[in-house]
């Protein structure tokens, strides 16, 4: 295939390398930076972990004294405050580069338009919005997390062409082929945590790790457990490959509380009702530092979180079969609206085919 040189070239670069860190940079973003001198890469990096360097650190410490008179290219816009790490604004103006091209201003209050601000101040010429959208999109996580302190809710689930996610038996192993599953524990890797209810893991007794074929990061397992119906025996907590954190509410009984503490869980209290307030948990969750959250439901929990208002997206894998059976489970099980006018919209609607199932990827619209 045949490529123009332009800038969009060296962006697409910075873009890529931060699409491979999804995953790994905790609450921060995916940024990548390319430093180019005279028609030459100088410098290339991307952050690649919270607290230590950003990608502008990382690119201009390799490019050195090439980067004096250069184009820096830029995922994010360039940060001006003090986090846990120095403003990359400095460090780009100490480096004497001459243009910076940012894909997306940078949503953190801390920061808004201050980086681009001082760059010009400076006297470096600097472009917003090179492939910004995509750089947004690959963030959307980051955009909600900095600017609400609310976790980014992605829902995932597999059905039948006729909406089931299993068969009337309960029987659900498997939906979707395995091509389908892989994506899902690639979204395990990108996700902090993942997240279902009780009715999942007495049904399942599931690990919710992540498992590729390339070492993976696992999430933090949640569990939506109002009456801690959970077994202390359960696999998740006797594998201790990463944190399992319950959700569960005032009236819980202390003693089982104190089990499952001692179990290695912790428990988290979202409200005195009956069941579980989502809203004071994802707000918990928040306050906890859990940025993002795999919802894999079932359908009670998934259909909860959406009359919530609280799913942000949503991948659905279809499977090309039909299982029928007016008992078995499907994807989001709610009261329900009267009237199709009434129905929550899924916005900006993408379609993957991904071996034999078909992806989509949407967004609810609350109204
Ligand atoms: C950049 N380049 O590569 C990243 C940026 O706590 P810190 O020091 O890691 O700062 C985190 C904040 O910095 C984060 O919320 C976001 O505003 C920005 N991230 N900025 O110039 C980068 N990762
Ligand atoms: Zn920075």
């Amino acid at each position: 295939m045949l490529d123009v040189l332009n800038d969009e070239t060296y962006m697409r670069l910075a873009l890529d390398m931060a699409a491979k860190a999804k995953g790994q940079t905790d609450i921060n973003p995916v940024v990548g930076c390319v430093v180019v001198n005279e028609g030459r890469i100088v410098g290339l990096g991307a952050h690649l972990k919270r607290g230590e360097g950003h990608a502008e650190v990382h690119a201009l410490a390799m490019a050195g004294p090439a980067a004096e008179g250069a184009t820096v290219y830029v995922t994010l816009e360039p940060c001006s405050h003090h986090g846990r790490t120095p403003p990359c604004c400095d460090r780009i103006i100490a480096a004497k580069a001459a243009r910076v091209v940012v894909a997306s201003t940078d949503p953190n209050p801390l920061v808004a338009g201050r980086g681009i601000a001082k760059l010009r101040e400076a006297g470096i010429t600097v472009e917003v919005g090179l492939l910004g959208s995509e750089s947004q999109k690959m963030n959307e996580a980051f955009n909600k997390f900095i600017t609400s302190g609310l976790p980014y809710v992605t829902v995932k689930s597999a059905m039948t062409m006729d909406g089931k996610l299993a068969a009337k038996t309960g029987d659900s192993r498997y939906v979707s082929g395995p091509e389908s599953r892989e994506l899902t524990h690639t979204l395990r890797h990108q996700h902090m945590a993942i997240m279902v209810g009780v009715q999942t893991l007495l049904a399942d007794d599931p690990e919710l790790t992540t498992r590729l074929q390339v070492p993976a990061a696992h999430p933090i397992r949640i569990i939506v457990d109002s009456k801690l119906r959970m077994p202390l025996h359960a696999k998740l907590l006797q594998d201790k490959i990463s944190p399992v954190l319950i959700l569960t509410t005032e009236h819980a009984d202390p003693s089982k509380c104190a089990a499952l503490v001692a179990a290695g869980a912790q428990v988290v209290r979202c409200g005195s009702g009956e069941k579980v307030d989502l809203s004071v948990g994802m707000q918990l969750l928040g306050e906890r530092g859990i940025g993002s959250i795999l919802l894999e439901g079932g359908g009670k929990l998934n259909g909860s979180m959406l009359e919530q208002g609280l799913i942000d997206k949503i991948v659905l894998f279809i499977a090309p079969k039909l299982i029928g059976g007016a008992a078995s489970p499907s994807a989001f099980e709610f009261e329900g609206f009267d009237r199709m006018s009434e129905a929550i919209k899924i916005k900006d609607i993408q379609v993957q085919k991904v071996g034999p199932d078909v992806c989509l990827i949407g967004y609810p619209e609350y109204g």
